[in-house]
C-alpha cells in the first residue's frame, strides 16, 4: 500500500479562504475588525482593559482573546461587560482565519461595531496570517528594545497602526525612543504612531481616537 503523502501547499490558501468569508461577514454586518499584534506582556490586554472606557462610549465592540493555553486574558476582559470569548491554539503561535471565523460567528454581529482581536503574543508568526482584518496593529513596549522594528519588519510594514507602550517606564530604563521612532518609520512610513501608557492613560486618547476613524 502507498504511503500517504501529505502536502501542505494549501494552507496558506485555505487560511486565506477563511479570512475572505469572515470579510464578507463582517461587510455584510458593517463591523470593522482590528488584529492587535505583539509579543507577550508587551501590553495588549492591558491596552484593551484601559480603551474600553473611551471607545465604549460610542463603539460597541467585542474582543477576541487568543492564546496558547488558559482563559486568563478573557477573564481579564470579563468585568467590562462586553462580549469577549478566548481562543485557544493548543501550541500554535498565531491564530488562524477558520478559528476565528466561526469565534466570530459566534458573536452577537447585531449588535456590534467593531471587534478587536489580541492575537497570540509573538511578533513573527502572526502578521503572517490573515484573518480577515480591517487593520494588523502592532503594540511594541519601551522595555523590548528600540529595535525591533528593524529585526521583525513584517509586522511592522504590515501594521496600520504601531503603539508604544509602558511609556511611564521611560525614566527607567535606557531607551532611545527617537531611534524607536525612526526605527518604525524606517521600516514603514506610512503607519500610525502613539506613544502611550495603559497605567497612567498618556495617550490614550490619541490611540482610541483613531481606531474610531477606521471604522
Ligand atoms: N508600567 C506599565 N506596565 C504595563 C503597562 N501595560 C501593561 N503593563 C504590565 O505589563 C505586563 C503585561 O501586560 P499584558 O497586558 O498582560 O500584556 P500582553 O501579554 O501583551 O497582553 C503586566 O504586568 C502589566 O501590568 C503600562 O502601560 N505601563
Ligand atoms: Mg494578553
Amino acid at each position: 500500500m502507498l504511503k500517504e503523502i501529505k502536502v501542505y501547499r494549501d494552507l496558506m490558501g485555505a487560511n486565506e479562504e477563511w479570512a475572505q468569508k469572515t470579510r464578507d461577514v463582517l461587510k455584510e454586518k458593517n463591523i470593522t475588525m482590528v488584529n492587535i499584534i505583539g509579543s507577550p506582556g508587551a501590553g495588549k490586554t492591558a491596552l484593551l482593559e484601559k480603551t474600553h472606557a473611551l471607545l465604549a462610549t460610542d463603539t460597541r465592540f467585542a474582543v477576541l482573546e487568543g492564546d496558547v493555553e488558559t482563559t486568563r486574558d478573557a477573564e481579564r476582559l470579563a468585568p467590562l461587560n462586553i462580549p469577549v470569548s478566548q481562543l485557544l491554539t493548543d501550541g500554535a503561535c498565531h491564530l488562524e482565519a477558520k478559528l476565528v471565523h466561526y469565534a466570530l460567528l459566534d458573536l452577537p454581529l447585531n449588535d456590534l461595531d467593531m471587534v478587536i482581536v489580541e492575537n497570540v503574543g509573538n511578533l513573527v508568526c502572526p502578521a503572517e496570517f490573515d484573518i480577515g482584518e480591517k487593520a494588523k496593529i502592532a503594540v511594541l513596549s519601551v522595555t523590548e528594545g528600540e529595535d525591533k522594528a528593524l529585526k521583525y519588519p513584517l509586522l511592522f510594514r504590515e501594521a496600520e497602526a504601531v503603539v508604544v507602550s509602558k511609556t511611564d517606564l521611560l525614566p527607567h530604563i535606557p531607551f532611545n525612543l527617537e531611534a524607536c521612532l525612526a526605527a518604525i518609520k524606517q521600516i514603514n512610513a506610512q503607519t500610525s504612531i502613539f506613544t502611550l501608557s495603559s497605567l497612567t492613560g498618556d495617550g490614550l486618547e490619541a490611540w482610541v481616537q483613531w481606531l474610531k476613524s477606521i471604522r
